[in-house]
């Protein structure tokens, strides 16, 4: 049977800011064979507002309760970051597939109890919101890398940068909730596992408390030599801006950012640069929706990232704030991979 002819899935999103909303709407406008049967959210009001805007599945004041309502076949969560773990393993102990925005956990520990769940399972239900991974430019860069067409890759060089990030932003913050996407994207770009980790990072104005670190620079050695580099800015001010270039033995590719229009205004020719990450990743976030809500109701596994790629993410992501804190490059040592995830 193709999905074609299958019920719709039953979607609820739990967590309605800009993501939650945005991902509730995408599944109400974008997706097919999805709806939004329920929505939950720590503000009232605002679940109310994400019910209204995505087709008006009830709105629930208990996650737990939405989770396991018999109605909603599959879980969206885009709560806040510390509590990403908690819900997932509410889902598995639900026994329903949950797309969990990154990160998986915030601490390797959470990350770990949530991975050795779903092989005591022994089913993959979780799929991780690594959503770069359907960016169509990330994608033919990859293709492009993989073909053989220009060599192998060598280097992964990556470029991350927010407008503006909260006053007195940590750094061991930005690793958690920004550099989780650089860490990914560098494995699925390159190939391979990362054996150590090295993270610098400056204040970019005096005015910022002295502990702020919104400016860092990773390095990442993989196992077998080959190399990435990413700068995290999170307080550019001009704009959001991610791109990614695979430095390969015979040529290089680099990610364009998806430019509709040339504009010319104020003695100037260019293209305007997206205010954030919604705009900048629309295209990616319906193609991540769509694959996901179809691997559910074709029985098969997720295209993106797994439970077993969000926490090797947070393995890398802790060895960073190591670094960041020590000076010194971490060594990382991952555990074997479950045979779920091969
Ligand atoms: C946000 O959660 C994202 O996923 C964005 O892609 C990233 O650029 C931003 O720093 C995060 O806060």
């Amino acid at each position: 049977m193709t999905s074609a002819n299958l019920k719709p899935l039953s979607v609820g999103v739990i967590g309605t800011g800009g993501m939650g909303t945005r991902h509730a709407v995408n599944l109400h406008t974008s997706v097919p064979g999805a709806r939004v049967a329920a929505v939950y959210d720590l503000d009232p009001a605002r679940a109310a507002q994400a019910s209204a805007l995505s087709g008006g599945g009830a709105v629930f004041d208990d996650p737990l309760r939405l989770i396991h309502d018999p109605a909603v076949d599959a879980l969206l969560i885009a709560a806040p970051d510390d509590v990403h773990a908690r819900l997932t393993l509410a889902c598995l102990a639900a026994g329903k597939p949950v797309l969990c925005e990154k990160p998986l956990a915030t601490r390797v520990a959470e990350a770990q109890e949530v991975v050795a769940a779903e092989v005591q399972i022994g089913r993959r239900l979780i799929g991780v919101g690594f959503m770069r991974r359907f960016d169509p430019a990330h994608v033919a860069i990859r293709a492009l890398a993989h073909s053989g067409a220009i060599g192998s890759p060598l280097l992964c060089k990556g470029v991350h940068r927010n407008a503006s990030a909260a006053f007195g932003v940590r750094g061991a913050t930005i690793l958690v909730n920004s550099a989780g996407h650089d860490i990914d994207s560098a494995r699925w770009l390159m190939g391979g596992e990362v054996a150590s980790v090295r993270v610098r990072g400056l204040r970019s104005r005096p005015d910022l408390h002295p502990d702020t670190r919104d400016l860092l620079v990773l390095e990442l050695a993989f196992a077998d030599g080959r190399l990435a580099q990413a700068e995290v800015y999170v307080n550019a001010a001009y704009g959001y801006e991610v791109t990614a270039e695979l430095v390969c033995q015979s040529g290089a590719a680099i990610t364009q950012q998806p430019d509709l229009s040339l504009v010319r205004a104020a003695g100037q020719r260019g293209f305007a640069v997206p205010s954030d990450w919604l705009s900048r990743f629309q295209e990616a976030y319906v193609a991540e929706l769509t694959d996901w809500v179809a691997s559910i109701r074709e029985g098969r596994v997720f295209s993106g990232a797994s439970a077993w790629d969000g926490l090797v993410t947070m393995i890398l992501t802790e060895a960073g704030i190591q670094s960041l804190e020590s000076g010194a490059e971490a060594p990382v040592t991952l555990p074997e991979q479950p045979n779920l995830y091969r």
